[in-house]
C-alpha cells in the first residue's frame, strides 16, 4: 500500500478569509458601515463586545499575507470584498479607492501564482440598506445584482473564479431567525423571505456577473449545506429529518439547482408564511447555470422528533439564542452528534464530508465541485519559543482532506479545498476567542506564526501528496 494518498495535479490548495473579520480599517477610504459594524457595536452581541474595528488589519498588511500564503506553498486564494467599500450605501456610483485595495490585493496575489476566488458576499450588508428593509426586501436582491456588475467590471479581467453569495443559510436564518448573527432579527417569516430574496440576488448576481465577465470567468456560489442525519429510522425521527434538510438544503439548491422549491418546504412553512413574496419568474431567475458548486462544511446535524421538554433550548450549535433558525420546526430535537469536538464543540466527524460531496456528485451530475471552507478552532497558544503546536488541527485536515481523497476515488469532481482560515480571525459573535486560523495572530502585536498546521499543510500542498496516516503527538 502506497505511503500516501496523490490529488489531482491541477487540484487548488487554498485557503479562505472573509473582509470583514480580517480587514479592519472600518472607516477608512470611503466605507461605510455594514450590519455587522452595528451588530458588533450593539452591548450584548458578541463576546467580550469585540467587533472587526480592527480585526488583523488586512487592510493594511495584505502584501505580507500574500507573502505569507507564498511560502505556505499555498496556490489559490479566497476571500470576499466588502459591499460598504465599494458601494457605501447600497446604492448609487462605485468608490474607485475601495475597488482599488482589491485590485491591489488580486495583482500581489496573481503576481505570486495564487490564484483568486471572489466571494461578492460574505454577510455585510450596507446598514442602509438594512434600513430600508435588508434582505426580506426584494430590493436588496435588485441592489446585490448592481454591485456584482461594479465588481466584474472592475476587475473581471484578472480575476477568473467568482462566488456569488457565502452560505445564505446563515444570512437568512442565523440573521433574521435565531438573531445570532447581524442584523440580530427573530422573525422566522423574515428569516425565509430572507431566504427567498438571497435565491433570487444569486441569480441576478450571476446574470449580472455573466453580462460584465469574459466567458473564461467562471461562477459558483457556497452554500454550507448541511448533513443532516436522523437519530434513528423511526417515521417520526425521519420525518424531522426530512424537514430540517429542507430548511438546511433545500431552500436554497432547490432554486439555485433545480428552479424550484421543495413542494414539501412550502407545506411545511405554511404556518409561518404563505410564501405569497414569490414572484413569478423569480425561480427562473434563481435557477442560472453554474460552473461549479462550493461547499463549506465543518460538522453534521443530528436530529429527532422532540419527544420530551418541546420548549427547552436546543444544543443546535448557534449560539446561546432562545430563538430557533429553524421555522415551524418546534417539534425537532437537535443533539449532539457523538465523538471529539473542536473548541466550538462541533463534533469531528470527516464522514460527514464525504456524505456531502457524494449527495451533490448524485443531486448536481457534471458540476465541477470546491470545498470552499473546512477547518478547526482550537485553543491555540505560543509556546516560551514563540512556537504554535496544534496538532489536533493537522489530525483535523488530515481526515478530512482524506474524506475529500476518498470522495474522488467514487468519482467525484472535486478540483480543490480552501481551508478555513488562513489565519485567525474574527469569529463572528464569538468575535477573538475562538482561533481557526492555520496561521496565528497576536492580536496585541499582530504579528503572524504559522502554526505547526500550516507547516503541515504547506507540505502537502506543494506535494499534491497526503500522508495516508496522521498521529498526532
Ligand atoms: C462559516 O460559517 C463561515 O463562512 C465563516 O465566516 C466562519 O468563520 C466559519 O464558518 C467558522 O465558523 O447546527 O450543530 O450542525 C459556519 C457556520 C457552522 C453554520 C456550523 C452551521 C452547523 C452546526 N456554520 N453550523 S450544527
Amino acid at each position: 500500500m502506497p505511503e500516501s494518498l496523490t490529488f489531482p495535479t491541477d487540484f487548488l490548495w487554498g485557503a479562505a478569509t472573509s473582509a470583514y473579520q480580517i480587514e479592519g480599517a472600518v472607516r477608512e477610504d470611503g466605507r461605510t458601515p455594514s450590519i455587522w459594524d452595528t451588530f458588533s457595536h450593539t452591548p450584548g452581541r458578541t463576546a467580550d463586545g469585540d467587533t472587526g474595528d480592527v480585526a488583523v488589519e488586512h487592510y493594511h498588511r495584505y502584501r505580507d499575507d500574500v507573502a505569507l500564503m507564498a511560502d505556505l506553498g499555498l496556490n489559490a486564494y479566497r476571500f470576499s470584498v466588502s459591499w460598504s467599500r465599494v458601494q457605501p450605501t447600497g446604492r448609487g456610483p462605485a468608490v474607485q479607492r475601495g475597488l482599488d485595495f482589491y485590485r491591489r490585493l488580486v495583482d500581489e496575489l496573481l503576481s505570486k501564482g495564487i490564484k483568486p476566488a471572489l466571494t461578492l458576499y460574505h454577510w455585510d450588508l450596507p446598514q442602509e440598506l438594512e434600513d430600508a428593509g435588508g434582505w426580506p426586501a426584494r430590493e436588496t436582491a435588485y441592489r446585490f445584482a448592481e454591485y456584482a456588475g461594479f465588481v466584474a467590471d472592475a476587475l473581471g479581467d484578472r480575476v477568473e473564479s467568482w462566488i456569488t453569495l457565502n452560505e445564505p443559510w446563515c444570512s437568512a436564518f442565523l440573521g433574521y431567525g435565531s438573531g445570532v448573527h447581524a442584523p440580530g432579527r427573530t422573525d422566522p417569516a423574515a428569516a425565509l423571505q430572507a431566504a427567498h430574496h438571497l435565491n433570487l440576488a444569486h441569480g441576478l448576481g450571476t446574470q449580472a456577473l455573466r453580462a460584465a465577465l469574459p466567458a473564461r470567468a467562471r461562477v459558483a456560489v457556497s452554500l454550507n449545506s448541511s448533513v443532516v442525519r436522523a437519530v434513528s429510522d423511526s417515521p417520526a425521527d425521519m420525518d424531522a429529518r426530512r424537514r430540517i434538510d429542507n430548511l438546511a438544503n433545500g431552500v436554497f439548491h432547490g432554486p439555485m439547482l433545480h428552479g424550484a422549491y421543495p413542494a414539501d418546504l412550502l407545506t411545511d412553512t405554511a404556518r409561518v408564511t404563505d410564501w405569497s413574496f414569490v414572484q413569478d419568474r423569480d425561480l427562473a431567475a434563481a435557477h442560472q447555470p453554474l460552473d461549479a458548486l462550493g461547499l463549506n462544511y465543518y460538522t453534521p446535524a443530528l436530529v429527532s422528533a422532540a419527544h420530551d421538554d418541546p420548549g427547552k433550548p436546543r444544543a443546535d450549535g448557534h449560539g446561546a439564542s432562545e430563538h430557533s433558525p429553524w421555522p415551524a420546526s418546534d417539534d425537532v430535537a437537535f443533539h449532539q452528534t457523538p465523538g471529539d469536538r473542536t473548541e466550538m464543540g462541533w463534533t469531528i466527524d470527516p464522514t460527514g464530508l464525504h456524505e456531502l460531496i457524494m449527495r451533490y456528485t448524485r443531486e448536481a451530475p457534471g458540476l465541477p465541485l470546491y470545498v470552499t471552507e473546512n477547518g478547526a478552532a482550537y485553543d491555540d497558544k505560543p509556546d516560551p519559543e514563540g512556537r504554535v503546536h496544534d496538532p489536533e488541527r493537522i489530525a483535523y485536515l488530515h481526515g478530512h482532506l482524506a474524506a475529500v481523497r476518498r470522495a474522488i476515488t467514487d468519482g467525484a469532481d472535486v478540483r480543490g479545498y480552501y481551508l478555513w482560515s488562513l489565519m485567525d480571525n474574527f469569529e463572528w459573535s464569538y468575535g477573538y476567542g475562538k482561533r481557526f486560523g492555520a496561521v496565528y495572530v497576536d492580536y496585541e502585536t499582530q504579528a503572524r506564526v504559522p502554526k505547526s498546521s500550516a507547516h503541515w499543510y504547506a507540505g502537502v500542498a506543494s506535494t499534491g501528496e497526503l500522508p495516508r496516516e496522521y498521529v498526532a503527538d
